[in-house]
């Protein structure tokens, strides 16, 4: 997308609502005064460095951008067709993106070579699906989703319309799999985390209102894994989702396959922002040995710090396709 002129765009709305004499925050400024409008993905795109906060004392105004919490944002909406599923029950989920004029969206820029990204999560965080539905031509996307347990999900659709100067977006909205319900706890701060024999190790930090890197090691029986195949453009995705309100953040890669400095494991590393002070669950999608593998973590943004080694519980983590 269109990063560069986003900022800008953004930037300019700031200097007219603030005045000159407002500090723009997040090291933008420096991004706006380098970056050319670019036609890239953001999210392929290799991030700069985490620039020191200026002025860390605002109001609010510099809060990173927290995704996923409006059904509806720049004109577009999030029409969810199946707003309650059974749990335990296979179903196929529908849903349209629409324009400001009511019309179903049906023209995209790929984005990790795919049109539009659907994650599911539980309000508890403990399931996780990363999804890629189909589009049919009149603009509806449709994708069969099993979760495993009762409850209150969200719905995040993150994609980019293709009409000219759009931005990325990642609209959210509810979903309810009916049943017993039996909430389950936030799993405990870990650096470490299991899935399919591998282990993925956490390194860095997350910090309110501060690029912060993130780097995930992975191994598997005690061994580095370092051929990690490249899954939608990158060696890794990472999904961060705030607990308490399930907010979605951005995730940076930092480098991509074929660059000539990223290499295929052990390490990926991530530039991310934490909007504020809190518990985030971490979902790490890989692949190897031709199947995609996705490693959670629970962080705490700020206050105590992360990670007590504990090992990881009863997260139903799953990837699906
Ligand atoms: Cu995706």
């Amino acid at each position: 997308m269109n990063t560069g002129l986003k900022i800008t765009t953004f930037t300019a709305v700031l200097a007219a609502t603030f005045g000159t004499a407002y500090g723009v925050g997040q090291g933008m400024g420096p991004v706006v005064a380098d970056s050319p409008p670019k036609h890239e993905d953001e999210h392929t795109r290799p991030s700069p460095a985490p620039q020191p906060e200026e002025g860390g004392g605002h109001t609010g105004h510099d809060t990173p951008p927290a995704g996923g919490l409006q059904v509806s944002e720049d004109g577009y909406t999030l029409d969810l067709k199946t707003p309650s599923v059974t749990a335990g029950q296979r179903t196929d989920l529908r849903f349209t993106v629409r324009d400001g004029s009511g019309r179903a969206v049906t023209a995209y820029q790929r984005e990790h070579d795919k049109e539009l990204h659907l994650i599911v999560a539980s309000r508890d965080l403990t399931t996780y699906r990363h999804l890629h539905p189909t589009r049919a031509a009149d603009g509806t996307w449709s994708t069969p989703v099993d979760l495993p347990r009762a409850g209150g999900y969200r719905v995040f659709a993150d994609f980019t319309p293709a009409k000219k100067d759009a931005k990325n977006l990642t609209l959210g909205a509810d979903l309810a799999a009916s049943g017993p319900y039996r909430p389950e706890e936030l799993p405990p701060a870990s650096t470490t985390a299991e899935v399919n024999g591998y282990e993925v190790r956490l390194a860095g930090a997350l910090t309110p209102g501060k690029a912060s890197e993130l780097n995930l090691k992975v191994s598997r029986d005690g061994k580095p894994v370092t051929n990690l195949q490249p899954y939608l453009g990158a060696y890794g995705h990472l999904v961060a989702l705030r607990s308490g309100d399930l907010a979605y953040l951005h995730v940076h890669p930092n480098g991509e396959p074929g660059d000539g400095t990223t290499k295929p494991g052990p390490d990926i590393s991530f530039t991310a922002t934490a909007p504020s002070v809190g518990s985030y669950r971490l979902f790490l999608d890989f692949q190897h040995d031709g199947k995609v593998h996705t490693a959670a973590f629970t962080v705490r943004a700020g206050g105590a710090a992360a990670g007590s080694g504990t090992p990881e519980g009863h997260a139903d983590d799953g990837h699906g396709h």
